[in-house]
């Protein structure tokens, strides 16, 4: 591991008897309070208990060395990703006509966001960077690879793509020429038939049994080639259509196994790199709508202890709807219609112009409210929830540069109406590419944290199915009947508060009494 960007050392410590630094882990004692609800047989009350249950949290220190490898690398956000990367590693300064632009993170909560540690003696509050809070991979020192079904090498993939800016890509064009996605699977039928033109960089024939191995196998020799510790694998490439859930096909782990043998029509691509994954032990992430992770895929990731995680970016319109509703709701408004407009002209676009594929994404971008609506029981009757309607049109005119518009009609007091009314345009592999650094960070981070408790005699690793990363994923996957959070303020208290916790800090909390009753 030579030369890495970030130091093991923290640049802060904990000092409390809960807390023990060693030269490889911190261990971390912890109190979780929660309070447990249930109804009054008799009178009908709410009885509330309020709980502390003792958890012990372990987290090894050393960074090692990490590869992200995407499916669909040489897609936009495949293609904008690597040449960011090399752009930053590299401090690439370019000229566009706004001036001189240099080299960022901004959009990675890990990389640019802050969270606060604590106040000084006079009551200010402390902020440092998220990715000091524990020891954190950087993404300058992330080794890039991975699959495309089109054969063009990075440099080629970027100019397709028409993101950065033409002095940013001849800067990085050299290195970019040097990378070339590894052959992949294609099962037409999965994804859009206007896509069929560029599949041109094919592992051959139709046993996906031998897919599956194949893909195995590019696992390893990268890991190899490159000298990694870990792979984290994330998918970015198109939007697939739904795989029908079928009993004795994809239902549990031996069923999924056997289908692939049989080379089952119903096993998509993004399934078969997802079980491929787990069979390396590599975890392994979905960026995209479509329902990779059916329910012999997940039973498999469980048995196999390898973290899962998904499904599809949530990087704009659907983290404004996951911020604004939460505000509306919370604020005791009560949202009855929300209306979604997309246009774009990317090859994502492109792809969901297919029925299939949007409903695919129609569905990810739905149930985004569900969670808010359901909390409120004195604006909502159960089971009611606003009109929400999305719709996406292909306008290839516009390219990468996505235009959102938005309307949310609100009941107000006394029966007044509120109309709020969003227009957003932005190049969306830009808003995209940075949650993938996050989702392999956060991702890699998780595989060096294990917890203790109850009567559990060893320190064992989370669920496989990472909810922490809900705040980047807009249909996010959870441990089978534990609740879906979607708003966006929770998912962010989630990791902070998850991550204070693993170094025996109690959760942020905003009293301020230190400020009220001093
Ligand atoms: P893109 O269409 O530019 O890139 C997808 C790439 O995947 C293409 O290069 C294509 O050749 C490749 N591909 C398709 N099937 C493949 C397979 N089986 N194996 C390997 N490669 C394959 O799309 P973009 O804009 O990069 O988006 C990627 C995915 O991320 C899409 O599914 C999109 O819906 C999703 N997404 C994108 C967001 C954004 O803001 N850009 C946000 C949320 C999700
Ligand atoms: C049209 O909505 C294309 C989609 O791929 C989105 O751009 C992408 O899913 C991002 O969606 P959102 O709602 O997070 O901005």
């Amino acid at each position: 591991t030579d030369s890495l960007s970030l130091s093991p050392v923290p640049t802060y410590k904990v000092i409390s008897p809960n807390v023990l630094y060693t030269d490889t882990h911190i261990f971390a004692d912890y109190i979780y309070h929660n309070a447990t609800v249930s109804k009054n047989e008799i009178g009908g009350t709410l009885e509330v208990t309020p709980t502390e249950t003792k958890y012990k949290f372990k987290t090894e220190v050393n960074i090692p060395k990490v590869g992200l490898m995407m499916v669909g690398w040489g897609g936009n956000n495949g293609s904008t990703l690597t040449a960011s990367v090399i752009a930053n590693r590299e401090k690439i300064s370019w000229h566009t006509k706004d001036g001189l632009k240099s080299a960022n993170y901004f959009g990675s909560v890990v990389q640019a966001s802050t969270l606060k540690l604590g106040v000084d003696a006079k009551g200010n509050d402390v902020f440092i960077p998220f990715n000091d809070i524990l020891p954190m991979v950087h993404p300058n020192d992330l080794v890039l690879g991975g699959w495309d079904i089109s054969s063009l090498n990075l440099a080629q993939a970027m100019e397709r793509a028409k993101v950065l800016d033409y002095d940013l890509q001849r800067q990085v064009k050299p290195k970019l020429e040097q990378l070339k996605p590894l052959p992949s699977i294609y099962y037409p039928d999965f994804i859009a038939a206007n896509q069929s033109d560029r599949a041109d960089n094919l592992i051959p024939g139709n046993n996906k049994k031998e897919h599956l191995e194949q893909i195995r196998k590019d696992i390893r020799d990268f890991k190899e080639a490159n000298k990694l510790d870990k792979i984290i694998v994330v998918w970015t490439a198109n939007t697939e259509r739904y795989a029908e859930i079928i009993s004795g096909v994809n239902d549990t782990a031996d069923n999924i196994l056997k289908a692939v043998e049989n080379s089952h029509s119903e096993i998509a691509p993004s399934t078969i790199f997802a079980l491929a994954c787990i069979l390396e032990k590599t975890p392994f992430i979905n960026g995209s709508p479509q329902n990779t992770f059916v329910p012999g895929c997940i039973e498999l990731a469980e048995r196999e202890h390898v973290y899962i995680g998904g499904d599809d970016f949530k990087s704009g319109q659907t983290k404004v709807k996951s911020v604004l509703v939460d505000f509306l709701v919370n604020a005791g408004i009560k949202p009855i219609g929300i209306t979604s407009y997309n246009h774009l002209g990317n090859n994502d676009g492109k792809n969901l112009s297919a029925p299939q594929q949007f409903r695919s994404k129609e569905i990810s971008k739905s149930n985004v409210v569900d969670d808010m609506v359901a909390a409120n029981e004195i604006l909502y009757k159960p089971g009611e929830h606003p009109d929400h309607v999305v719709v996406i049109k292909y306008v290839p005119a516009v390219g990468d540069s996505k235009r959102a518009l938005d309307e949310y009609v609100s009941d107000i007091f006394m029966g007044g109406k509120n109309t709020i009314s969003l227009y957003n345009t932005c190049e969306d592999s830009l808003l995209a590419s940075p949650l993938i650094l996050d989702l392999a960070i956060i991702t890699e981070l998780m595989t060096r944290i294990e917890y203790c408790a109850g009567d559990m005699e060893e320190y064992e690793p989370f669920d496989a199915v990472l909810s922490i990363l809900s705040f980047m994923l807009k249909a996010p996957l959870v441990p089978s009947g534990t609740p879906v959070v979607n708003a966006l303020s929770k998912q962010r208290m989630a990791m902070e508060n998850f991550f204070r916790a693993c170094v025996g800090l109690a959760p942020q909390n905003e009293m301020l009494l230190e400020h009220k009753a001093p």
